[in-house]
């Protein structure tokens, strides 16, 4: 996307605040000639009511001259409050516009998006996309404006004067110019360094359990000294160029000034330039430069601006969401699971899934064994259409997964996912996942059918114990208790577990496989099982290995294979499981 295409686009986000750009536009094409006019009475003050004595007409313009300066004043105030009004409403909308975006993106796209990424685009970027409208755009045709009409009124005043006022003006663009690059340059290296600082931040305090359990600090801590470093150095770099410009441009205006005052007094004692012209001409001068000596630093604000749009357009631009064409939205979803050769693969290139097929029916419980990575969490994943499927299709209730409307697929169905994910916030608000409908006597139930209850009542104000991020002042075994009232609480028609394979106590274990045996019951379950007795009882157990079923049937029917991958397994549980104490 060009700046151009950029700018456009952003142009578009103003349309609801459109009285607020053209009260501002209005404002500032006002701005530019009463503030270029100033000097201009100050001339006329000079000559005609000074140099010739007329206290009153000097009175007169006085008066007039505080009158221009107080509505200036009150311009100024109101350009300034509309201009940022308006940046702050449109990120404002932006800002809820791309969190909704990255909401319903596919969990592809954030397989391979860093979580810094994003929040990065949510934040920083979007408070510099702001200053495109607050600093940049009409301020920039404000100063440009302002800059014009001085300069008019300047060659209008006397040719000559103005003439010899600019002979520095080149100068100053060049030093203008090369600031510009520079500063940009810099500015481009501190936002790298930023956003590099922010993942390592993110990154090392997430994982500051592993961190200090390999007594790393020193190291992490090492490495962040470098990343500061950089940062730091792209920072002072950037101050440099300013602590350069400003006084080069100070010299710059300083030398115009001295030509213009030079040659002025002799102009004055020649008869050609009045005294109200070199009275005035400082004036006019502070109020040429003082817009060039912002101007470029505005140019890179909003080149800055632009390349922040362009980034968070990339997600807006993003269409990895999940195609909703589902006509499918009421009624229950009760029915056989079919899956006919089914292969998936993540990065669109090695297959995880390879041609899977198996038939579920209403009711029924399905046990899925395999060992690591052999494609369990996968499999499960396609039935709600978190990712979708290479080959193949998948139907519940002989209707093709995506002629099911997304929203009401995702009801009927209750995952309990192997890492649970738990909000900061109360119990029962994780329990309901905010959902207001459901009423504390609901909650309280579910958690007594899961056998929950107890031991949340033990908590701190009980179902009110406000949990920490991701629920870390819970146990393991708390934490999925709490995730399967969840999933009890949607009332879902086919449940989905996922296992966690955490070595759990005979006590907690015996409460847990209570807890899935009530959610199991009278619904299609699909259970990723660990737990011999899980697999025990399910009516079917399908074995996995590299993306695909090596066996399928019912326990028995698997105990009874000679080398059975099932059977192997069973054997080798059972002995564990003796050799264990307290089994
Ligand atoms: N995989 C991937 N991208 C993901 C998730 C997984 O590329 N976002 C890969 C890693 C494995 C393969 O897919 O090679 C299968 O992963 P599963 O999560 O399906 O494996 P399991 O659930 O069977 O393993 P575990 O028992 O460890 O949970
Ligand atoms: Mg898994």
């Amino acid at each position: 996307m060009s700046s151009f295409q950029i700018l456009k686009r952003l142009v578009k986000f103003i349309r609801p605040y459109r009285w607020i750009f053209w009260s501002s536009a209005f404002l500032a094409i006002a701005m530019a000639p009463l503030n270029a006019i100033l000097p201009y009475l100050t001339n006329i003050m000079v000559d005609e009511h000074i140099m010739k004595p007329d206290l009153h007409g000097l009175k007169v313009m006085a008066i007039w001259y505080l009158i221009v300066l107080f509505v200036l004043t009150a311009m100024r105030y109101g350009f300034t409050i509309l201009t940022n009004t308006m940046g702050q409403q449109i990120i404002f909308d932006l800002r809820n516009k791309v969190y909704s975006h990255i909401l319903s993106l596919r969990l592809s796209y954030f397989d391979k998006t860093p979580i810094g990424t994003n929040t990065t685009r949510v934040i920083n970027d979007l408070e510099t996309v702001n200053s495109v409208f607050s600093e940049g755009l009409i301020t920039i045709a404000a100063d440009i404006l302002s800059l014009l009409t001085v300069l008019f009124l300047m060659f209008w005043t006397s040719v000559k004067l103005t003439l010899i006022c600019l002979v520095t003006f080149p100068v100053l663009l060049l030093a203008s110019y090369v600031f510009k690059e520079k500063v940009k340059a810099s500015f481009q290296r501190v936002r790298t360094q930023v956003a590099r600082m922010n993942a390592f931040l993110q990154e090392h305090i997430s994982g500051i359990k592993t961190v200090q359990i390999f007594a790393a600090e020193q190291r992490v801590a090492s490495k962040f000294k470098d990343i500061n470093k950089e940062y730091t150095q792209a920072n002072l770099d950037g101050i440099f160029y300013y602590a350069v410009f400003f006084p080069v441009v100070e010299i710059i205006s300083a030398a115009s000034l001295g030509f213009m005052v030079w040659w002025g007094a002799q102009g004055v004692l020649e008869g050609l330039v009045t005294i109200g012209q070199l009275v005035a001409f400082p004036m006019y001068l502070a109020r040429l430069f003082q817009p060039v000596r912002t101007l470029a630093d505005k140019f890179n604000t909003l080149q800055m601006g632009l390349v922040a749009g362009g980034r968070v357009f990339e997600i807006l631009d993003n269409a990895e969401t999940a195609k909703d064409s589902g006509q499918i939205r009421s009624g229950k979803l009760k029915g056989d699971i079919v899956f006919q050769n089914v292969s998936f693969s993540y990065n669109g290139e090695t297959e995880v899934l390879k041609d899977v097929s198996f038939k579920l029916e209403e009711g029924k419980t399905l046990a899925i064994v395999g060992s690591t990575g052999s494609g369990k969490t996968s499999i499960i994943s396609l039935i709600n259409r978190l990712y979708e499927i290479d080959k193949g299709s998948i139907q519940i209730a002989g209707h093709d997964l995506k002629e099911y409307n997304i929203e009401f697929l995702r009801n009927r169905i209750a995952v309990v996912l192997q890492d649970v994910f738990l909000f900061q916030g109360t119990v029962m608000e994780n329990m309901t996942l905010k959902n207001n409908r459901i009423t504390l006597e609901e909650v309280i139930e579910a958690s007594r059918i899961i056998g929950a209850h107890e031991y949340i009542m033990k908590l701190p104000g009980d179902y009110h114990y406000v949990l920490a991020e991701r629920g870390s002042n819970l146990s393991v075994g708390q934490r999925q208790l709490i995730s399967f009232v969840r999933a009890l609480l949607c009332n879902p028609d086919v449940l989905i577990l996922d296992e966690a394979t955490s070595s759990l106590d005979t006590e907690t274990e015996s409460v847990l496989q209570h807890a899935i045996e009530k959610l199991i019951e009278k619904r299609s379950s699909i259970v990723i099982a660990h737990r011999l007795s899980t697999i025990q009882h399910a009516d079917h157990i399908m074995a996995l290995e590299n993306g695909r079923i090596v066996e399928f049937g019912k326990p028995s029917e698997l105990l009874a294979k000679e080398d059975g991958l099932y059977k192997s397994l069973y054997e080798t549980y059972f002995q564990t499981a003796e050799e264990t104490p307290g089994y």
